[in-house]
């Protein structure tokens, strides 16, 4: 298939679609016939309709909170599912383990077997494609929120027929957030290619009035990622979503940890992506927001984390955006208990409860930096476009191939790699070295200017030493990565 940005056709995408059901075992279910699962998603009451949800929240100008989780059994994965919406999650996950993410069904399956006999979790997440539609309906069944498949899978095509057949209501992932970030060696035109074919399934679902929600991945490597690169990504993927026939599309960022510039993000990545959405042409579009809380390193002490999980909630809170991520305070570790994980929905939804009537004021820095976000990704979109010759999904391959778009500590040989970031004084991620980046001279200049500040107030050259004391800063308790005996 030729890679464009164009909707696939309804026979096209059956014809592929036979394909991908062949691709493991729970494809052969008759509970996949679209009919049958039209009919069920009608039967899904608003309340556990994850766009819908949405929708309220964002009119009601409220945040809501949903964790990540999954462990392999399907009885232990209801119980810390029906666990967490007891603690207070207004949306759940079911988090895929690693081997899923892979296509790898058959090593899952070793995993889920021999979880179940020795009554321990040897996936690090929930083998959808595993369980198939209809372990995965009876995890629907089992909760009254609505559910969100989270993974991180360059081709999730067989795993969003069946999530969407068993009544989830909301895919997180994208053709670039779901291979930069997770891949070393897919093809990006691949990538997108697969994920074109998860919003056409979304697009044939809203064609027949049913209400899906679609949400690509901000947050990228989680590492000190410069927003306009992340709030870029995001509305590129919303453009090729759109252009599939998927309406509601939540666009993510993970917190930077400057709270001008964390809310800044946010207000210019709405902004923006209803601007370009608009400017591309698609209509009707619902957009909403999800903050990410800190995904960097994490302090080990438990009373640290926490306070870095309720700084991250009024960051979210203030920013109005829609949905908040959250952290555990076993984050340090790896995967949470169900009470660790409880622990970080309550607290997070203390904060953003307490803080609902109110938000950040205008003031000059905030309005600053909402324009200097936007006049970057403006930069990066045009070069993203002219690259393509006008078409969004060849320019993006293209931009990439370049280094005109470049995720920091990404694993992806089709990433370059060359950018390095790091704080300026005010803890504001901008970038030392630019690569083959997209920016015009004057915003090269501005962020020059920013770390030469920086290096000169700590007396040190400019040189990857911020990028690394910058990695590791917030598990030690400061933002910026000063050296030590730097004594201000
Ligand atoms: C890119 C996302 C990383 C975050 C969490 C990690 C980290 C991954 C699971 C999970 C609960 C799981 N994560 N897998 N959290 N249950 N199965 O995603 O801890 O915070």
């Amino acid at each position: 298939m030729k890679l464009q940005n164009k909707k696939i056709s309804e026979s096209e995408f059956l014809k592929i679609r036979e394909e991908v059901l062949k691709t493991w075992v729970t494809g052969n279910d008759p509970q996949l016939n679209l009919e049958n699962s039209v009919k069920y998603l009608k039967s899904i009451p608003e309340h556990k309709n994850f766009a819908m949800k949405l929708n309220k929240a964002k009119a009601e100008s409220r945040t809501l909170v949903q964790p990540r989780a999954g462990v392999p059994e399907l009885k232990e994965h209801i119980k810390l599912l029906k666990y967490l919406e007891q603690s207070g999650a207004d949306f759940l996950p079911s988090t895929v383990d690693s081997y899923s993410r892979q296509n790898r069904y058959k090593e899952a399956q070793k995993g889920l077997e021999e979880s179940v006999q020795i009554h321990r979790a040897l996936l690090n997440g929930f083998p959808i494609v595993n369980h198939g539609v209809t372990g995965c309906k009876k995890v629907q069944e089992s909760v009254n929120v609505p559910i969100e498949a989270r993974h991180g899978t360059p081709d999730a095509r067989l795993l969003s027929e069946i999530i969407h057949a068993a009544g989830w209501t909301s895919n997180e992932g994208g053709g670039i957030s779901y291979n930069i970030p997770y891949a070393k060696s897919v093809p990006l035109d691949v990538s997108i290619i697969n994920w074109q074919y998860v919003d056409r399934l979304v697009g044939y679902y809203e064609e027949r009035g049913i209400r899906i929600n679609r949400e690509p991945f901000g947050p990228l490597t989680g590492t000190l990622v410069p927003p306009s690169i992340s709030n870029t990504i995001m509305i590129v993927e919303s453009i090729l979503a759109a252009e599939q026939g998927v309406k509601n599309i939540t666009v993510g960022y993970g917190m930077g940890g400057n709270l001008i510039q964390d809310v800044a993000a946010i207000k210019a990545l709405y902004e923006q992506t209803l601007y370009y959405l608009d400017k591309f042409g698609y209509e009707n579009m619902e957009i909403s927001t999800v903050f990410h809380q800190w995904m960097g390193g994490f302090p080990q002490d438990e009373s640290e984390a926490m306070a870095l999980i309720s700084y991250s909630s009024s960051v979210a809170a203030l920013s109005k955006a829609t949905k908040l991520i959250t952290k555990s305070p076993h984050e340090s570790i790896g995967i949470p208990t169900k009470e660790a994980n409880g622990i970080g929905v309550k607290a997070s939804k203390f904060i953003v409860t307490m803080l609902k009537d109110q938000s950040m004021v205008e003031s000059s820095s905030l309005n600053f930096e909402i324009n200097q976000i936007k006049s970057e990704v403006k930069c990066l979109m045009d070069a993203i476009c002219k690259v393509g010759e006008e078409d969004i999904a060849v320019g993006i391959v293209e931009a990439f191939k370049q280094g005109l778009i470049d995720v920091p500590f990404a694993p992806s040989s089709y990433n370059a790699g060359k950018i390095l970031p790091a704080r300026d004084n005010d803890g504001m991620i901008r970038i030392l070295e630019f690569g083959n980046l997209g920016f015009s001279k004057e915003i090269k200049d501005f962020h020059r200017k920013k770390i030469e500040e920086r290096a000169k107030l700590e007396n040190r050259e400019i040189s990857f030493q911020l990028t690394v004391d910058d990695v590791y800063s917030v598990s030690q308790g400061k933002l910026i990565g000063r050296p030590k005996e730097w004594k201000k």
